[in-house]
């Protein structure tokens, strides 16, 4: 038997799972992008390259991070915050490229969320155990504004939990191509990502990249 759709070296499955009310994963939606996506990284990275910041309280991230969009989000003593220029290179964060904008507009639409207008992307880079443990995003103005986010490279185990740091966690997958908006009763649960496991990605090798888009303002 031959399925020559699947077959197709253009095809690219891609379905929807609900995690919870406000949470909807758009499996394998960012794959047909993903070569696109990497080289808009890249083109990024080359104009504000990859930081480690440290926490208000003084500790040194593992999680690397660049930012492009009107505003980037940023960390030091401080604290968290959004500003239009880079600490490093004084200069504007460099444009969003269409594809991403495109992207995130289009999977916030299919959760419900009909005029989102992302005006941040936070870009952060995963090595082999570098982790994001469990917070919130508070520092936009709208939580009515989801949040959304692609995640491409290696593999990532993410911890969703409640309102409290304390509720119980459940975990979810996050892989290559996959779209997540995290909105409504869900914009402000309590979530991290586990520390990433070595493995060789074809595309980024030993990296994760993950995209969030926000509307901070
Ligand atoms: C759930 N990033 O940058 S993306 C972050 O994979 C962040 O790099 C993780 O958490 C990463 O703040 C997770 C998934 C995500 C992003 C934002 C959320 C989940 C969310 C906001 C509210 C609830
Ligand atoms: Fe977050």
């Amino acid at each position: 038997m031959n399925l020559d759709l699947f077959d197709h070296p253009d095809f690219h499955p891609s379905w929807r799972e609900d995690l919870c009310p406000g949470a909807v994963v758009l499996r394998g939606a960012a794959l047909a992008d993903d070569r696109e996506l990497l080289k808009a990284i890249e083109n990024i990275a080359i104009q504000v390259p990859f930081q480690y910041r440290a926490t208000p309280g003084g500790y040194a991230m593992s999680v690397a991070m660049t930012n492009c969009g009107d505003l980037g989000w940023v960390t030091d003593s401080r604290g968290y915050r959004y500003q239009s220029t880079s600490p490093e290179t004084h200069r504007l964060w460099p444009a969003m490229p269409d594809i991403f904008r495109t992207l995130a507009v289009h999977a916030a639409e299919e959760a419900g969320f009909k005029d989102f207008q992302p005006d941040a992307c936070l870009i952060n880079r995963y090595q082999p155990g570098a982790k994001m443990s469990l917070h919130q995003d508070k520092d936009e103005e709208d939580f009515g504004q989801p949040i959304v986010s692609i995640s491409l490279g290696l593999p990532a185990v993410f911890q969703f939990g409640g309102m409290e740091r304390s509720d119980k966690t459940q975990r979810v997958n996050l892989t290559h191509g996959d779209i997540v908006v995290w909105g409504g009763p869900a914009r402000l649960r309590y979530h991290g990502i586990l520390p990433l496991k070595a493995g060789e990605h074809p595309l980024t090798g030993q990296y994760r990249f993950n995209l969030t888009f926000r509307k901070a303002v």
